[in-house]
């Protein structure tokens, strides 16, 4: 192996309402542990991971909705996390609600180092749901009411050994989330997600196709852009609402290397070598030669659809 790195996507079982964050952290802790046992570098918690998924939640006031948010990172609750990732000189990556000091709400994530450093910061650009109560739903989804599209792009940082990106969730449905990391080098895409197991909107979609369209897009964003995607889920129900598990670490073939059995707290390792995304990259994927840009305008020029006139 010439960039060995041993990954692991830390999935979580549910978190309850009720739950405080000193309780969720050490469930966190616990998982850090594990993983440095087993050798982890880098390690991936999902989104939203010291809260409930609490977008489902309405409240007419949105300002009631602040006690989910986190005003800095590190903070009195979260920093035992940091301290024992340094300790154990495990990076890893934290999705939260983030309340900026100017009062901006973001669904984000961060890239920790080994050292305990925050090297990389990422807020959900693809929002799914809605922004007002919906009674055509059977559960709510109002990540429009309480965060902003993100307002960092895709970047990707070099560290740990490799060009790392993120993104959020919802993100993973939309090829330019991938092409936009892989227009950078992208060898390794790390993202948590909160996925009901039912369409609010369609009981007649459950699991087995909401789970397909899952290892659907991360095996897709994998293979087309000849890197590697670890996707960690939070699992389990909720208050009476399921999310699906199947976190899973897939390779620069679209290949899944592993993927969680559970639908609790669970560990899911690989030993990975990010030189493996070389291959791909310099040859069917090699986008400097293969690319046809003037044909691609469309991309950044429109959002909706525009069929021809019938
Ligand atoms: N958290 C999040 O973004 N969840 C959405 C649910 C949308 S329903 C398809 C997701 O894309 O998984």
């Amino acid at each position: 192996m010439a960039r060995p790195l041993t990954v692991a996507a830390a999935q979580s079982g549910p978190i309850q309402k009720a739950d405080s964050r000193q309780e969720v952290i050490s469930r966190l802790c616990t998982m850090l542990e594990d993983a440095a046992d087993a050798g982890v570098d880098l390690l991936v918690f999902t989104e939203l991971a010291l809260t409930t998924f609490f977008p489902r939640y309405y409240a007419e006031n949105r300002a009631d909705m602040d006690i989910w948010f986190e005003k800095e990172m590190p903070n009195a609750a979260t920093s035992p996390l940091f301290r024992l990732a340094r300790e154990r000189g495990v990076g890893f990556y934290l999705g939260y609600a983030e309340l900026t000091p100017e009062g901006h709400h973001f669904n984000t994530a961060i890239l920790v180092d080994k050292a305990g450093n925050i090297v990389g910061k990422y807020r959900k650009v693809h929002l799914p749901g809605h922004d007002e109560f919906d009674t055509e739903r059977a559960f709510q989804h109002l990540e429009k009411r309480y965060f902003q599209p993100g307002d960092l792009g895709f970047p990707v940082w070099n560290t740990m050994g490799g060009n790392m990106g993120m993104c959020i969730c919802n993100d993973r449905r939309w090829p330019e989330t991938f092409r936009v990391m892989g227009l950078q080098g992208v060898e390794l895409v790390m993202l948590g997600y909160n996925t009901p197991s039912v369409n609010s909107q369609r009981p007649e979609e459950g699991p087995k196709i909401r789970t397909f369209h899952n290892r659907l897009v991360l095996q897709a964003g994998a293979y087309q852009n000849s890197t590697f995607v670890i996707g960690t889920a939070k699992a389990g129900d909720e208050d009476g609402h399921p999310l699906f598990g199947e976190s899973c670490i897939v390779d620069p073939n679209g290949e899944i290397l592993g993927v969680a059995k559970t639908e609790e707290d669970e560990l899911v390792i690989a030993e990975i070598d990010l030189d493996d995304c070389v291959f791909g990259k310099k040859t069917i994927f090699d986008f400097a030669r293969h690319r046809r840009i003037e044909h691609y305008g469309r991309i950044t020029a429109q959002t909706g659809e525009e069929p021809p006139a019938g």
